[in-house]
């Protein structure tokens, strides 16, 4: 990194103690921005990247709830509103047990730059709770998501900030909240949620976006290669909504996925995973993928090694940060994959980026490959703003159009910038020189 970086990243380790996953993120970005910043030195001007690594306002807050025995639960509430320089706050909600500070500021701040990629006017935010929604009832979620909400609703507003799903939180949730924040400001404020149902303001397209962004990212990365996805083998990780519609878009592209995963374990189908069983089993049934494979013939579930293990020609990270590390990056490599597109955000381990970046596998980072979540959350704000309502085809055209103009703008930075083919240093110059120019414009805030 060259040495104005490197004091700003020593000074986020100082400030922001004990916060890993942040401190990853950042230097993640910090150090492809050098040649930016050689290029044009206002970057440095005006303590910009000092202010880009600080969020603009963290919110923590309590979170009590009742469970189904009447015993009073506590958990912790966080929404993170990092940039607003391009527009409202915009960010998924995740619930999961391992959420913390430092997880719901690296999301925020990977949002910045993803949602600059789309561009679609939108800044950067994210939160989330400890609450864990395995095991729990319908009721007890949705006393959790009142409590949450009671809480988030004063800070949040379609012209402030937009929350919407993340790990944990889906279409049940957002349900919840909605009609909770509702009631509290007696308001049908729809473009404050996004991921809401079809019959209140919801998008088409919205459910399915992320992992068909993901697979139609990773069929743009092929063509560069005068390849296609038809007759590719897949393997994916997870088995929630990312990765569910990443099998879907798969396939209908004509690839063979082969994989899905929980955090018990994962699944080799041989024959190609059966996505209607598989949407019985995880959406309706909110089950494991060790139910599929017991449903399924030919398929195995397994706990000994992982997904990447698998021979394949097009890998999909789709569960959670750093579950790909440098020893499956080079299975991955060995095996001849030839393109790893993130569902997650970063699932790869810096280790398993390097070992990408020094092979002839072409390797794209979430913030790029799975940014058609938060487009068509984007494109939902627009429709909820002019009372429209788009068909699945023209929402899915716009995001396919989206998709392509984010890959093709990542390749030109490169390009521009001397690294033909990095779609990591692509996307974050992208980014950072679209959110930095609008912070500069807007002076010392
Ligand atoms: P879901 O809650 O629908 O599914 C998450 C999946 O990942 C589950 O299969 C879950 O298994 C698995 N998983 C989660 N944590 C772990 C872990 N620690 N170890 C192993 N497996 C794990 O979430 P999404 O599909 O929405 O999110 C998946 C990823 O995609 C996340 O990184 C998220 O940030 C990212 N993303 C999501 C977007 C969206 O629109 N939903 C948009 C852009 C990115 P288990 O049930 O066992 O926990
Ligand atoms: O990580 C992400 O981009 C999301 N979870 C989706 C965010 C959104 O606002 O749709």
């Amino acid at each position: 990194m060259a040495s104005r970086v490197e004091e700003v990243y020593a000074q986020v380790v100082h400030r922001n103690p004990a916060e890993p996953e942040f401190h990853q993120a950042v230097h993640e970005v910090l150090e492809t921005l050098g040649p930016a910043i050689e290029k044009h030195p206002k970057y440095s001007d005006y303590a910009l990247l000092e202010r880009l690594v600080e969020p603009e306002r963290q919110i923590i807050f309590r979170v009590p709830w009742i469970d189904d025995e009447g015993k009073v639960q506590v958990n912790r509430g966080y929404r993170v509103e990092f940039n607003s320089a391009l527009g409202p706050y915009k960010g998924g909600l995740r619930f999961h047990r391992s959420v913390n500070r430092n997880i719901i500021k690296f999301l925020g701040f990977e949002q910045i730059f993803k949602n600059a990629l789309t561009g679609q006017g939108i800044g950067g935010g994210k939160g989330g709770s400890d609450f864990d929604p395995h095991g729990k009832s319908d009721n007890e979620v949705m006393r959790f998501c009142q409590s949450f909400m009671t809480e988030l609703y004063r800070h949040i507003g379609h012209l402030t900030d937009v929350p919407a799903g993340d790990i944990g939180v889906g279409g049940r949730e957002i349900g919840y909240l909605f009609g909770q924040y509702k009631r509290l400001t007696n308001r049908f404020e729809a473009g404050v949620l996004t991921g809401k149902g079809l019959g209140w303001g919801g998008s088409l397209v919205r459910t399915e976006a992320t992992g068909y962004g993901t697979v139609m990212f990773a069929e743009s990365m092929m063509q560069t290669r005068n390849e296609s996805l038809d007759g590719a083998t897949v393997v994916v990780s997870g088995s929630g909504n990312v990765a569910i519609y990443a099998v879907e878009k798969a396939q209908q592209l004509g690839a063979k996925p082969v994989t899905i995963s929980d955090s018990s374990g994962w699944v080799y189908d041989p024959e190609g995973i059966d996505l209607e069983l598989l949407k019985q089993v995880k959406e309706v049934e909110r089950g494991r993928v060790s139910d599929y494979a017991s449903r399924k013939a030919g398929a195995e579930f397994r706990t000994e090694s992982n997904v990447w293990s698998v021979d394949c020609d097009v890998a999909l990270p789709c569960a959670t940060q750093n579950e790909l590390n440098e020893e499956d990056a080079r299975t991955l490599v060995k095996n001849g994959c030839k393109v790893v597109s993130e569902g997650a955000n970063m699932p790869s381990t810096p280790e398993a980026i390097e070992i990408f970046q020094d092979s002839k596998l072409l390797y794209a980072p979430g913030k790029a490959a799975n940014a058609g979540g938060v487009t068509t959350s984007a494109l939902e704000m627009q429709q909820n703003a002019s009372r429209a309502k788009w068909t699945f085809e023209r929402a899915e055209e716009a995001l396919s159009r989206i998709m392509k103009d984010i890959h093709d703008d990542c390749l030109a930075t490169a390009e521009e910038y001397g690294a033909p083919g990095d779609y990591v240093l692509g996307a974050n110059i992208t980014g950072f020189t679209r959110v930095a120019d609008a912070m500069l414009e807007h002076g010392v805030i």
